[in-house]
């Protein structure tokens, strides 16, 4: 059999093959979600020293962190939504390592975001992009690209006095993902898979519901996305082994083939 990884360790030392980081910075300047007041709400991060080379631990530098699961480039495992709750391997302690990579399939709505804030993917417009890129694989991790991580500050939650406004997917579009697709999951570039204003939708951000309850994963807040093609690339996304976690904040990374060197 061909030597698949010596190959692909060459072709990332010969620079044939990138490795692009598809992940924002975690401080205490990430932003949250925002929730109804009736809910409970999710903390900023903080980071805490114990030590820096000092009378606390004169040769060490270390600190305390401390957030929600769900902060800043993250992980959503299916136990996070009630409708994913009883499936087997459905938490990060218990996911299978193989679920954690796959290709990635790019769905470019910038040109619609920009237009319309509130844009949902539907099952037609995956249908207009599979005619273009091919059908979506089993086990693809599906990547909307909207440029939402170029925004920052109150921009990037987009709020106005009706909520957040941020895209997304319509609920027949995670439907055809989950169910018809077999995808690992949805990735996006804003704070949360599901569209902002989706706390008004019918049924309730259908995103989470139906993606967790077909144990389908989410990955929230990437970047870099633009520097991915349609497709061809490999994403990396393993969140931390937290038992009984919900979720966690994560490095993604994804393999990208250099057009210029693949086409030589
Ligand atoms: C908790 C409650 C509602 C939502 C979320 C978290 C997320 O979007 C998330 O980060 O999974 S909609
Ligand atoms: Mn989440």
């Amino acid at each position: 059999m061909m030597d698949v990884l010596g190959g692909l360790v060459m072709a990332i030392e010969g620079g044939t093959v990138e490795v692009v980081d598809l992940t924002i910075p975690l401080g205490p300047d990430t932003q949250v979600i925002g929730l109804p007041p009736t809910f409970a709400a999710s903390p900023g991060v903080t980071i805490d020293e114990i030590s820096r080379y000092d009378g606390r631990g004169p040769a060490w530098y270390w600190n305390t962190i401390r957030m929600g699961e769900h902060t800043g480039t993250h992980f959503d495992a299916p136990i996070h939504w009630v409708t994913g709750k009883d499936l087997p391997e459905n938490a990060t302690d218990t996911i299978p390592p193989r679920s954690f990579l796959g290709p990635a399939c790019v769905f470019d709505a910038t040109r619609e975001a920009a237009a319309d804030a509130d844009f949902l993917v539907t099952p037609e417009w995956i249908g207009a992009w599979e005619s273009r890129h091919g059908r979506v694989p089993r086990g693809a991790w599906v990547l909307l690209r909207t440029d939402w991580s170029r925004r920052s500050g109150a921009a990037f939650l987009n709020a106005d006095a009706a909520g957040p406004h941020t895209p997304g997917f319509h609920a027949a579009a995670s439907a055809l993902l989950a169910h018809d697709r077999d995808v690992l999951g949805v990735g996006v570039e804003t704070i949360g898979t599901d569209a902002g204003q989706a706390g008004r939708f019918n049924p309730l951000v259908p995103n989470h519901g139906i993606m967790h309850g077909a144990g389908k994963f989410g990955l929230a807040s990437l970047c870099n996305l633009d520097r991915l093609p349609p497709t061809g690339s490999v994403v990396i996304a393993a969140p931390l082994k937290i038992v009984d976690g919900s979720g966690s904040p994560l490095r993604v990374l994804a393999l990208v083939p250099v057009r210029d060197a693949v086409d030589r």
